[in-house]
């Protein structure tokens, strides 16, 4: 029998070959393990915190020490807390290039389920001790409006508002719960740090707590306004969700049964807005980037790294294709968001000073070509209608305002309304995962694969502002994109393989090139 990994088979770990291979070092001391110094509330330890921020910590107490470890809360399932549990928290990180390299993390001291656990939740929340709370909540779990702010009309908001000593269903509703009672007992508040890919993402966060505040008592919101640090930061590292290849080669290598290790690529970035106070983890020395103008990097990841990926994931499902890599290699689809790369983004941003954008660029296709970590096409095709107004949309505006070309942006976004067409012909096999599903299956089922659909999505679909919407420029691209793909989708649909779908992509490329060449909009 395979042991399964916890602290006591840690401790007696002697892996061949994997000399630094072991028990942390911020664990060696008993006192860390019986009664750990939690510094860190988490919510949302899905694979990506994982990967990234929960490695962060580990580095900086290995380097460091400090009581930075986290406690890692579930906001709805129990299944990192039932995998974790028995490890005592630990887990196996696998860095995954041309070789694989193996870490074993310990920075997470507990997982929290918040629908079972909420008074455990709410102590550690208002614990002095807890001085940082981090989140990955993915986009919606912020609960905004297209616009931005805090949707009031969410169903979690208006339950969190309603019924103030009910457990929380939102992020936003824990948080301002907990600094309530902070600010009731005199208790300074957190910094709170969301590590999601959302524009400006510090600053959105505040002004939700803060709109959310407000409702509940304008003393509040006040101190909140005035007491309240919400960093800005972009976060970047490819982690694809865990598979049970995974798991068979920690075993194989490791000889430990692990329930849940992570699998990452080797890049890995955190940049954080320079206004975090002391004391705090030792992140610069593990790599954390500190600046003043975290937007400017995060304008460039957003754009350069998801806008792409989001592209690749559309286009890459409608033909059949499982994997970012399958996707890079499909010669005609990469050349398309290439250029769309060149000749549509890069000209719509000014990049930090210390970036060099293009080698920016050309590291980041390189990056999805690794094929070591597989990265499923249809788990980025997840929650479009959220992604896309964060990776798309602004740089749409920005080109129709500066009269650059949008037509391959135009091309991502048909791409995607032929994906939900996709989705909504195989339902319910493979359901579409969206938080906007509801409303945006529909107005799938009433497409028809022809130009007029595009009034359809344009009148109904939530994610396009009135600007877009009446923009003549973004119909006409749009449509003439639509029309475009829909020979590929027509085929995916009906379950064949597009047999001119190269060619057809390469027709695209090579026509929004020209008409990019003449400089001209129409
Ligand atoms: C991806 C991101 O799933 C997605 O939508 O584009 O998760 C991407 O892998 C990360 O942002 C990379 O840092």
């Amino acid at each position: 029998m395979m042991p399964r990994l916890s602290l006591q088979t840690a401790a007696s770990l002697a892996i061949a070959n994997k000399p630094d291979f072991g028990l942390p070092r911020y664990l060696q001391s008993p006192a860390q393990t019986q009664q750990p110094g939690i510094g860190i509330v988490h919510l949302g330890p899905g694979a990506f915190f994982r990967g990234h921020q929960a490695w962060y910590t580990h580095r900086a107490m290995q380097q460091a020490g400090g009581n930075w470890r986290i406690c890692a809360v579930s906001l709805r399932t129990p299944d990192v807390a039932e995998a974790l549990e028995p490890q005592n928290g630990l887990y196996t990180l696998a860095v995954m290039e041309q070789h694989t390299e193996f870490s074993l993390i310990g920075s997470i001291a507990e997982v929290l389920v918040a629908t079972t656990q909420a008074e455990q939740v709410l102590a550690r929340l208002t614990a002095a001790s807890t001085s940082f709370v981090t989140m990955t909540i993915t986009e919606k779990g912020y609960c905004l409006t297209p616009a931005g702010g805090l949707d009031l009309q969410h169903p979690d908001i208006q339950h969190d508002l309603k019924h103030r000593a009910a457990t929380p269903k939102s992020a936003i509703g824990w948080l301002v719960k907990a600094l309530k009672l902070r600010f009731d007992a005199n208790v300074p508040p957190f910094v709170v740090i969301s590590c999601d890919n959302l524009t400006d993402n510090g600053k959105k966060l505040k002004a939700a707590l803060l709109q959310f505040a407000e409702q509940l008592e304008p003393a509040l919101a006040n101190w909140l306004s005035q007491q309240l640090i919400s960093p800005s930061t972009m976060v970047d590292s490819i982690t694809p969700a865990t598979d049970d290849a995974l798991r068979e080669l920690v075993a194989q290598e490791l000889g430990y049964s692990d329930a849940w290790p992570i699998k990452r690529e080797q890049f890995c970035q955190w940049v954080i807005e320079d206004v975090l106070p002391s004391p705090r983890p030792a992140w610069e020395q593990a790599g954390v980037i500190y600046t003043s103008d975290v937007g400017a990097f995060e304008k460039a990841k957003l754009r350069l790294l998801n806008a792409p990926h989001s592209t690749l994931a559309y286009l890459g499902v409608l033909l059949g294709l499982e994997t970012v890599e399958d996707a890079v290699s499909h010669v005609e689809l990469q050349a398309l968001v290439r250029l769309m790369t060149s000749a549509e983004i890069l000209p719509s941003f000014i990049p930090p000073a210390e970036l060099n954008a293009e080698q920016y660029s050309a590291d980041i296709f390189r990056r999805f070509q690794n094929p070591s970590v597989r990265h499923l096409l249809a788990q980025i095709a997840w929650d479009g209608s959220q992604k896309l107004p964060m990776r798309i949309l602004p740089i749409i505006s920005d080109n129709l305002a500066a009269g650059r070309s949008i037509k391959l942006l135009a091309l991502a976004i048909a791409s995607w309304l032929h994906f939900l067409r996709l989705r909504a012909s195989q339902q319910p096999s493979i359901s579409l995962v969206d938080p906007l599903a509801a409303s945006l299956l529909p107005i799938a089922e009433a497409c028809q694969g022809r130009a007029a659909d595009v009034d359809l999505w344009l009148a109904d679909c939530p994610i396009f502002s009135d600007k877009l919407r009446n923009s003549a420029q973004f119909k006409a691209d749009l449509t003439d994109m639509y029309q475009k793909l829909a020979p590929i989708a027509a085929a995916a649909i009906t379950g064949k393989t597009p047999d001119a779908a190269a060619q057809l992509l390469a027709d695209i490329t090579k026509n929004a090139s020209a008409h990019i060449a003449s400089g001209e909009l129409k």
